[in-house]
């Protein structure tokens, strides 16, 4: 059933001449790339059967209270499959085992409280079905709902993903994580990497449909001079934003429509209006334009590429089976867990690890 991204790229290409969305949106309606070795789309359903109404119920209330939460949570689930696999590394908090992704410079701006809600989801599903659900699990899924619920699309998340026993180093982050001024040479090289292709890269770049960036990230298009590439009032209102290069200040990263998952992200940059370098470059190659036009016309389109997509990343350098282990707090190795309640309860505490 898994269409090769060969064939999606010809599907693209082909609604992008004929206009015939329609039928190209059904063809792809069941199409998930292959699952890696040891995931399923059936694993907790004995043994935590309301593991995804768990999660998006108490997603669905905090973003209520922050809608924020929802980009930083895709965000997350993004670093950390970039950074050594999808195994919630990305959320331990620094420790004496040395710096951690947390600390590296493209982390500088992950958002706490959504690293918290990852905790507290992963409190909520432990309760109900013990420690069996992974952190790197409950991130991958808490993603697929920061999606879904702020308008973009369902798609099935394979599980059975454990969680690394090792903190991916500062050096790792900043050699996996591609900077927002890279050109699209660079990111189709850095994507490569991760055996994700040209498609892979400009649909998940549609992320950046929701979410804020802070004036550094993008700074490079303003000083020391203007990005002759920007739209004049859009650079006109991030010059206002961010009077100095080392502003605090934030902008969204889709203008037209801030906290709606939608296909506005390849309007904007067909417009110029892209904020980060990585962005608009990928309008203004050539090897990518065709496909940012697709999805800017097409809006199911990207929705399925971009399922296609995250499935895709979300299964990279998996661990499984016996591998890692299930963490019984998301910013914790177990060995750091059980090292520390050796001090408060003797040892006791967390015996079944
Ligand atoms: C293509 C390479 C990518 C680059 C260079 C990049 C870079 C960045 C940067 C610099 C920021 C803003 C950080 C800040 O200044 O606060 C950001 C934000 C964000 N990125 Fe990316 N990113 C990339 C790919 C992705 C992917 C694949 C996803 C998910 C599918 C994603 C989702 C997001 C989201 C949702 C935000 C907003 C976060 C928030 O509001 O807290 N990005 N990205
Ligand atoms: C990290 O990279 C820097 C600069 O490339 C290098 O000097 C340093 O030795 C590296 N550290 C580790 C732990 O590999
Ligand atoms: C893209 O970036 C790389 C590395 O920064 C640079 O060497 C290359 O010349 C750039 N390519 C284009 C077309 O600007
Ligand atoms: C931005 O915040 C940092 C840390 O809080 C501070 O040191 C710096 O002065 C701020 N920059 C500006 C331009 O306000
Ligand atoms: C989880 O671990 C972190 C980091 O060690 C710690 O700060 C936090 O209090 C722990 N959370 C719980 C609920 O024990
Ligand atoms: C969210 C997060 O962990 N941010 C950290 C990133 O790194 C800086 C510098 O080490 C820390 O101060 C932040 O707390």
């Amino acid at each position: 059933m898994a269409l090769t991204t060969t064939a999606l790229l010809c599907l693209v290409f082909s609604s992008y001449l004929l206009h015939s969305s329609i039928y190209v949106t059904k063809a792809l309606s069941q199409s998930y790339p292959p699952l890696a070795e040891g995931l399923s789309w059936d694993f907790y359903d004995s043994s935590c059967p309301k593991l995804e109404s768990t999660i998006r119920r108490h997603l669905r209330k905090a973003f209520k209270g922050d809608i924020g939460l929802a980009p930083a949570l895709l965000r997350i689930h993004f670093h950390d499959c970039f950074v050594q696999g999808c195994d919630a590394s990305v959320l331990l908090a620094g420790s004496a085992s040395g710096p951690s992704e947390q600390d590296a410079p493209p982390n500088l701006t992950l958002r706490r409280e959504a690293i918290q809600l990852i905790d507290e989801l992963r409190m909520h599903v432990h309760r109900k079905c013990g420690t069996v659900v992974s952190c790197a699990d409950i991130t991958a899924l808490a993603a697929r709902d920061s999606v879904y619920l702020s308008g973009g699309p369902e798609y099935a998340v394979p599980l059975g993903r454990r969680d690394g026993q090792h903190f991916a180093t500062r050096n790792e982050t900043l050699a996996f994580l591609p900077p927002p001024t890279g050109n699209t040479t660079s990111l189709i090289a850095s994507f490569g990497k991760l055996n994700l292709d040209t498609l892979d890269l400009v649909a998940l770049s549609g992320g950046h449909t929701i979410g804020i960036g802070h004036c550094g990230s993008f700074s490079n298009r303003l000083y020391p001079t203007r990005d002759p590439v920007m739209e004049n009032s859009f650079a006109r209102k991030l010059y206002r934003t961010c009077p100095t290069s080392d502003s605090n200040n934030t902008v969204v990263l889709d203008l037209k429509s801030p906290s709606r998952f939608d296909n506005k992200y390849y309007v904007n940059l067909m417009n110029r209006q892209g904020l980060f370098t990585s962005d608009q470059d990928l309008y203004t190659d050539r090897r990518t334009r065709g496909i940012v036009t697709s999805f800017a016309l097409d809006q199911e389109l990207f929705f399925e590429s971009f399922a296609y997509s995250m499935v895709k990343m979300g299964q990279l350098s998996v661990l499984t089976g016996n591998q890692g282990e299930i963490r019984a707090n998301c910013s914790a190795r177990n060995l750091d867990l059980s090292l520390s309640s050796v001090v408060e309860d003797g040892g006791k505490g967390l015996s079944q690890f």
